[in-house]
């Protein structure tokens, strides 16, 4: 090396700066460290080793945040439809647009506009602090996102037990000695409302410690293959294994709710509807011998420390809030509910509905205060069914949805039903999207706004903290500044919200910055019972900072401005970078439940009506299930365009049994034509003894094949969309949560 080559990598390596970030890109919310150059390029991505939650771990998708941000087909100007093409458009040009195309629709009727919130928002400052606002503003019945092809029915079934939709108690991975995950695959999703970095080595510092885990998924998926038992389990019938348990967990006299006992209503009705269900009858249904369920059902009622914990595989069918709720009633007879070691409620640092003090009287839980146009669909906590989105867009007469704005979604590859998806979104008026990409979606707006990218933005898990493993919080700062010509997703937002308020396209965002603080203050105040003039923010300027501190002050850690001078702030919270370990979760029942009885309802109305109309599903001849499954390297369906996430082989192939290769003859490495109600695809098999017979899996989130997109390098891998199969008309009665999995298919050789 010369000397000036030397000293020019020196000054290089003065130049560079290494940051703690919190990772956006799933639940585990791991720290990282991004080194980046003096040019602001990301240089490194590291797991961080003094972040105080997941102490160094990271996965490939984190490793990869820069290649995130920097993908070159991120777009950097809003684009706007002229002349039937998107052209780069000025930001004043893009929100004048907007402006345009909404307001009218808007003057004319508020629900003919409609809103899809998707799943990055839920990782996403901007949009968690101001969703609420959002929603106001736009003033739309039609409010859609993907809680219902994901969590609604745990959502639905917490406020049926519990008597408030976010009260979902997490597995506590540290201490268990028995975990039974049902429907979950934490090795490749690292886990969803109850989840952790390094699930891996939580798995095996609990067999370790003599720990057992039993999964029960139709997939011998990572977990299952980790785990010390596996049941094969049918596709779409967790809710009579349940059952079956239920009812041995009476037979026998196993009911101990411990924690929750004296705090608990529906027991004897519970106890009727479940004899009718003994383990040899249901065995039948979901392919589990019964002395398996009897045997399950003995053990979690002995253990000392169980539990049971469910995800995708048990809300994506038919009886989804059905199966919660059966899942979480063996939970508190078994006496694992609010215990150490068992399942415990989070108590997050900037509060929520359960650290406040309860309602008085409480409502009972209520659903369809409206229904949907076309198919009457209830409304359930807000949102209606995003299976009926298509049709409401699609269906003439009055009320048709003629607008939709989407915020990080990917409806043509996520939601069910692709094609007539599609079509809904040629269909509509005016599609305005805030999306980084033009993608399957985007490409049929008439305005995308794109965000930049996650490393200039302040990083808050603001929901996430409510599932997390320990009582933690993390604030990062952005690692680099928003670049020149772009808007940071917190201003855009603010636009939109003033678009729709009809202030116009050039109206002032610090105006609505400031009305939402005054209204988060004065609501601050009630609860604390001060003065608003007390409630002030110790943070200077606008934006997500100024709102986080006041919701820490006022959260169960925090300083109450000033009442508890040791308490938090957002600024005591800036001085570790690395996080801070808020404690252990423990037992708190009792400021959980606010049911109107001040009980564990175990047996609402609404359930045991549900109960009684359930049909045993009856498997149409020559058909297979067809169930999903996720990719360690993907998220859902963005990030296949990133090129270090991109290598490999093709990851949307179709899982098929041996047994099922041969009787259709089909080979490893060849094609099938799989057929639904829906549509038909063609895809490549993989037959592998991981699908028992009868059933077949492929990922969601592939068909990167739309020549309108530009996705170059997911363009070159496109895969095959699996949401051509899904159909969308079997949806979970009581939370409108769409059938994904158990979708009956027939299988040809092509
Ligand atoms: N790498 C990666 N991580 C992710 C995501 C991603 O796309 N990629 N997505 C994130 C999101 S949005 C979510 S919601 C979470 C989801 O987190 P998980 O629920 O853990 O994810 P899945 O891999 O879909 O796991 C569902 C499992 O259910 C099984 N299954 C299917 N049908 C049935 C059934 O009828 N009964 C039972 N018992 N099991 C069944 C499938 O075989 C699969 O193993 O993951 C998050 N994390
Ligand atoms: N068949 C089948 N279908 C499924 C599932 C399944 O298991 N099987 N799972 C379902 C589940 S659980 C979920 S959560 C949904 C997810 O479905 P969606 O909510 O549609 O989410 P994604 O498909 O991940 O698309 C995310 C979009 O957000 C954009 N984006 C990424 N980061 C940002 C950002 O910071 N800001 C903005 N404004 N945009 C951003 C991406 O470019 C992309 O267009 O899919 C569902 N679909
Ligand atoms: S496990 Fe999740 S949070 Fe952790 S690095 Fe990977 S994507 Fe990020
Ligand atoms: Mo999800």
């Amino acid at each position: 090396m010369t000397t000036d080559a030397a000293t020019r990598a020196t000054v290089r390596n003065l130049a560079m700066r290494t940051v703690p970030r919190g990772c956006p890109l799933c639940e585990a919310m791991c720290g990282l460290t991004v080194t980046l150059d003096a040019e602001d390029r990301v240089v490194s991505v590291r797991g961080d080793a003094d972040d105080v939650y997941s102490r160094g771990y990271l996965c490939p998708k984190g490793a990869s945040l820069g290649a995130v941000d920097d993908d070159p087909d991120r777009l950097t100007r809003p684009l706007v439809r002229r002349a039937g093409e998107l052209r780069e458009a000025s930001w004043e040009e893009a929100f004048a647009e907007v402006d345009r195309l909404l307001t009218p629709l808007l003057a004319e009727d508020r629900n003919s506009v409609a809103a899809y919130t998707g799943n990055p928002t839920g990782h996403n400052v901007a949009f968690t602090l101001l969703a609420g606002r959002l929603a106001r503003s736009l003033g739309s019945i039609q409010a859609y996102s993907p809680a219902t092809m994901d969590q609604l029915p745990q959502n639905v079934t917490a406020a049926l037990l519990f008597g408030e939709p976010s009260s979902i108690p997490v597995p506590d991975l540290e201490t268990t000695d028995l975990l039974v995950i049902v429907g979950g695959n934490p090795l490749v999703s690292n886990g969803s409302i109850g989840a952790a970095p390094d699930y891996r080595g939580k798995l095996k510092a609990l067999r370790a410690r003599g720990g057992r885990v039993v999964v029960v998924d139709p997939a011998r998926s990572a977990t299952a293959a980790a785990a010390d038992e596996h049941l094969q389990i049918r596709p779409g019938t967790d809710l009579f294994l349940f059952l079956g348990i239920l009812h041995v967990l009476f037979a026998e006299d196993l009911v101990r709710p411990r924690a929750a006992a004296g705090r608990l209503s529906g027991l004897r009705e519970l106890r009727e509807v479940v004899a009718a269900h003994p383990p040899a009858a249901v065995a039948e249904v979901c392919g589990i011998p019964p002395e398996t369920i009897a045997r399950l059902a003995r053990e979690l009622a002995t253990a000392d420390r169980a539990a049971v914990y469910g995800r995708l595989g048990t809300t994506l069918n038919r009886y989804g809030t059905l199966t919660c709720w059966a899942l979480q009633a063996v939970n508190v007879l078994c006496g694992h509910l609010d215990r150490p070691g068992g399942l415990l409620f989070t108590r997050p640092v900037t509060g929520g509905p359960t650290t406040r003090k309860a309602p008085k009287p409480a409502h009972p839980f209520t659903v369809g205060r409206y229904r949907t146009r076309v198919s009457g669909h209830s409304e359930v906590l807000g949102e209606l069914p995003v299976a009926a989105l298509a049709e409401e867009i699609l269906t003439p007469g009055p009320g048709r949805v003629r607008g939709l704005v989407v915020y990080a979604g990917n409806l043509a590859r996520s939601l069910p039903d692709s094609a007539r998806m599609q079509r809904a979104l040629t269909e509509v008026e005016a599609l305005i999207c805030v999306d980084p990409y033009l993608n399957e979606t985007t490409r049929y707006a008439d305005v995308i706004l794109p965000p930049p990218g996650t490393l200039t933005r302040d990083h808050f898990d603001l929901v996430l903290y409510q599932y997390a493993q320990r009582n933690y919080a993390r604030f990062s700062t952005p690692a680099r500044e928003v670049p020149d010509g772009m808007l940071s997703e917190w201003e855009i937002l603010l636009r939109l919200c003033a678009i729709y308020e009809g202030r116009g396209p050039h109206a002032d965002p610090d105006e609505i910055d400031d009305e939402i603080a005054t209204s988060l203050r004065r609501s601050i105040a009630r609860s604390l019972g001060a003065e608003e003039s007390e409630i002030v923010a110790g943070v200077p300027g606008r934006g997500p900072r100024r709102l986080l501190d006041l919701r820490i002050r006022s959260g169960p850690y925090g300083d109450r401005f000033g009442r508890d001078p040791g308490g938090l702030s957002l600024s005591r919270l800036l001085e570790f970078p690395h996080g801070i370990d808020l404690g252990p979760l423990e037992p708190r029942l009792d400021e959980v439940i606010r049911t109107p009885s001040g009980t564990i309802e175990l047996a609402p109305p609404m359930i045991l009506e549900a109960l009684a109309r359930v049909e045993v599903p009856q498997p149409e001849p020559g058909t297979l299930l067809l169930i999903g499954r996720r990719d360690l390297r993907s998220k859902n369906s963005w990030l296949h365009n990133v090129s270090p996430l991109a290598k490999g082989k093709d990851r949307s192939a179709l899982h098929v049994s041996p047994a099922d290769a041969e009787a259709y003859d089909l080979a490893d490495g060849g094609f099938a034509r799989v057929t639904s109600a829906a549509g038909e695809i063609r895809v490549p098999v993989r037959v592998t003894d991981e699908v028992a017979p009868g059933v077949v899996s492929l990922g969601h989130g592939w068909g990167h094949d739309d020549p309108h997109a530009r996705l170059r390098v997911a363009a070159r891998k496109p895969g095959v969309n699996s949401n051509t199969l899904t159909d969308g008309t079997v949806l979970d009665p009581l939370s409108g949560t769409v059938q994904m999995n158990a979708i009956p298919v027939r299988l040809a050789r092509t």
